[in-house]
């Protein structure tokens, strides 16, 4: 449970008011409180002495392909079992009411099952599969929604039948570009836009960190909603210290009925 002061609440509403084009930008924490970890945080059991950082990367993907597609397949595994939270469905009521854009760096779509339309996925999606080497369109079935979600399950990676090579979720790691329309598109939002939206992102990540700046360098205010203070926070013209699932209801009871 947590505890919005109201003149921060007040504050943030008169922001949303006053504006014309307004943007969100998701991150992990959005999908924190429906049972997937943060990126950070997403080493239970066997995957705590490894770095995300390294699983996230065609580096470590190849030094050790089984154990990274393992992590994929732990998480896969939770991304089937989640459900949006209010939160997700206030951004969907959002987009429908006021036609604001909505981009996020998350994998799992966990936003559209919620309704949101036209999501800016800027790191791919964990649902669906390539092969490493040529990134030939592989269709592995998500699991089963009644498989545990073991995080000590080691699994090999299935093959290419065109090519041979092994499979790969079809999401953006660390030293690869970004889709070019997911980039352009989220682009042209962040500089046209009055109001720029941070929530549950650790704002460390570019190009998507950077969104933010590029939208208060064309003059937009910037709110950031997260339990603790990032890089970006600085930059605030209002910060809202909570969790997305009570924040976003908040803000869409206050200008959803007015
Ligand atoms: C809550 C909450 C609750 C908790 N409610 N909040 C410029 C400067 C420096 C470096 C670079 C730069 N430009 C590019 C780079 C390199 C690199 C980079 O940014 N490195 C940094 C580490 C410095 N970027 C790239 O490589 C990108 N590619 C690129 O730029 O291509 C061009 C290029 C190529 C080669 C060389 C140079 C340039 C690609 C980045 C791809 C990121 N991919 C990942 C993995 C996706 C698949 C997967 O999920 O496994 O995307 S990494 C990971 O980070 C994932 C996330 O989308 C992303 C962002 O993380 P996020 O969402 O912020 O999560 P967390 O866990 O960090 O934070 C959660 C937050 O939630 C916390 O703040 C909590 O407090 C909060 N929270 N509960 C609200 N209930």
């Amino acid at each position: 449970m947590i505890c919005v002061e109201k003149s921060v609440l007040d504050s943030a509403l008169s922001i949303f008011k006053a504006a014309k084009t307004v943007v969100w930008m998701t991150g992990a924490g959005m999908s924190a409180e429906s049972g997937i970890p943060t990126f950070r945080d997403a080493q239970s059991g066997l995957w705590a002495r490894f770095d995300p950082q390294q699983l996230a990367s065609a580096e470590g993907y190849r030094a050790d392909p089984a154990s990274v597609w393992s992590w994929y397949q732990w998480r896969r595994r939770l991304v089937v079992k989640a459900k949006p939270h209010a939160g997700h469905f206030a951004l969907a009521e959002f987009q429908k009411a006021f036609g604001h854009g909505l981009i996020t760096q998350n994998v799992d779509g966990l936003h559209q099952l919620a309704g949101a339309s036209e999501v800016i996925e800027l790191h791919g999606n964990i649902r669906s599969s390539s092969c490493f080497a040529q990134r030939h369109p592989l269709s592995v079935p998500m699991p089963d929604i009644n498989d545990v979600a073991d995080a000590e399950l080691l699994e090999s990676p299935p093959h290419c039948p065109l090519c041979g090579s092994t499979a790969r979720p079809d999401v953006v790691w660390f030293g690869e570009s970004l889709p070019m329309d997911a980039l352009q598109h989220a682009e042209a939002l962040s500089y046209g836009c009055d109001v720029f939206v941070s929530v549950g992102t650790s704002s460390q990540v570019y190009p998507a960190a950077g969104f933010a700046l590029l939208a208060k360098s064309q003059g937009a205010k910037i709110i950031e909603i997260n339990p603790v203070a990032t890089p970006l926070s600085e930059q605030n013209d209002c910060a809202i210290r909570g969790q997305a699932s009570e924040v976003l209801p908040l803000i869409a009871k206050r200008l959803l009925l007015n």
